[in-house]
């Protein structure tokens, strides 16, 4: 079928012809269509079938265009491909961690998939300050298992050189390109500045060239690094959980990158979220020291998670080889020193990257409305000056770090757990 753009009143037709629906829907002439994206890039329909509401699926489509800008931004419909690849391939390795999908389309540019009715965006949800204590555990073991599979360490010299070439995904990596890495920094007319935002903060930023250096280090990092296949948009708006389960959607970026990008944005999220509830659990009437203390153990469980489970998919998987990446272990301590000095090269890399997605979400075109939501400007300002603070130190001091309570320490440091009194 020739592409065409969806909308409200045009999917009922679409999916009563598709004969994959066939099975879930017991009638198509009762169908609820709700168009739920609150996302940058795609249009999202829930479809559900108002005499019998288990009867529901989720479709989303690419359109031509960058949705948050309008069709005055062209972008091709290709990310879309991109994200049913990543999605099929999370599905083989965390099935449980990925919503089913029932369909897709190259042509039109859509995937219908899975509604999880029951978990929420948990982006929402911390706002509101919601713990959710698996998650940490299902995160680190979703990125260790992908970023693992997906490397070197794992596939054989030819598949991880076709994987590459496969999943190329230039537009959306020019997008993060331009707007986590390069727009923030050079006072693009894209960014979004709070009027009571410290001019002082956002000149550090944008005008200190030891600062710029390192942030442009980690572009130049995230554009040639081609470690493993990330989901590219890892942020807390891409999971969908309640307290036993969780799900990573949204994998439209999706590319051969840097393992500690979508560490870094994970953990970078996190530490947001923890900045904006200094404010938000004052606001609440509560002590903001319990729920950030979650945010920051939640932080480090997926770092520490992370490591522990990847490690353990490599030894096992050497052992399983009878030989390691860097061949033969002559002396028993080889292999050992390379995974040591390997696994530090990611946390430094997470740690600029986590700081990157930080100050690009406090001064960049795309926010995160942890903070941006917070309607008191100066209040807003104030999570704002902290998390670029958090964000420059990362980057500068990221190769002096070597556990991850000094990071927490360092949030600690910049606004205490407890919060402003
Ligand atoms: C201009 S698009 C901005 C952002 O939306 C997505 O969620 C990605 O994070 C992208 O950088
Ligand atoms: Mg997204």
């Amino acid at each position: 079928m020739e592409y065409h753009q969806l909308n409200v009143n045009l999917v009922a037709d679409f999916i009563r012809g598709l004969s994959e629906m066939q099975s879930l829907f017991s009638s198509f002439d009762t169908l609820e269509i709700v168009e739920v994206g609150d996302g940058n890039l795609n249009f999202v329909y829930i479809i559900t079938n108002e005499l019998s509401r288990d009867e529901t699926v989720v479709l989303k489509q690419a359109v031509p265009f960058l949705r948050i800008a309008g069709e005055g931004w062209p972008l091709s419909r290709d990310r879309m491909k991109n994200e049913v690849m990543a999605l099929k391939f999370h599905e083989s390795l965390c099935p449980s961690n990925v919503p089913k999908i029932y369909y897709s389309s190259d042509e039109m540019s859509l995937v219908i998939m899975e509604n999880l009715k029951n978990h929420q965006i948990i982006r929402g949800e911390i706002i509101k300050g919601k713990v959710f204590p698996s998650l940490a555990e299902h995160v680190s073991s979703f990125i260790a298992t992908t970023l693992f599979h997906s490397s070197d360490l794992y596939l054989g010299f030819d598949e991880k050189k076709r994987n590459v070439a496969k999943t190329i995904n230039i537009e959306l990596c020019k997008i993060t390109e331009d707007f986590v890495f390069t727009h923030p920094y050079e006072d693009n007319e894209t960014n979004e500045y709070n009027p009571e935002l410290s001019l002082d903060a956002i000149a550090h930023i944008q005008r200190d060239p030891e600062l710029r250096n390192a942030v442009g280090e980690m572009k130049y990092a995230f554009m040639t690094k081609a470690e493993a296949l990330l989901h590219g948009d890892l942020h807390i708006g891409s999971i969908m959980a309640n307290e036993e389960e969780t799900f990573i959607i949204d994998p439209e970026f999706s590319f051969y990158g840097p393992m500690g990008f979508d560490l870094g944005a994970m953990i970078g999220n996190l530490f947001l979220a923890y900045f904006s509830h200094d404010y938000r659990q004052r606001k609440m009437g509560n002590d903001p020291e319990k729920y950030r203390s979650w945010l920051l153990q939640c932080a480090k469980d997926v770092w520490c998670g992370f490591e522990e489970k990847f490690l353990d998919l490599w030894l096992s998987h050497d052992e399983a080889q009878g030989t390691s990446f860097i061949g033969r272990d002559l002396d028993g301590k080889s292999a050992e020193t390379f995974r040591k000095a390997y696994m530090k090269r990611v946390f430094e890399d997470m740690i600029g990257f986590a700081a990157c997605k930080m100050m690009r979400r406090i001064v960049g075109l795309a926010k995160v409305a942890d903070i941006a939501d917070i309607e008191d400007a100066a209040e807003r300002a104030r999570a704002e000056e902290n998390a670029l603070r958090m964000g420059s130190v990362m980057v500068l001091q990221r190769s002096n770090y070597s556990n991850f309570d000094e990071l927490m320490d360092l949030a600690k440091s910049i606004s205490p757990l407890g919060g402003c009194k």
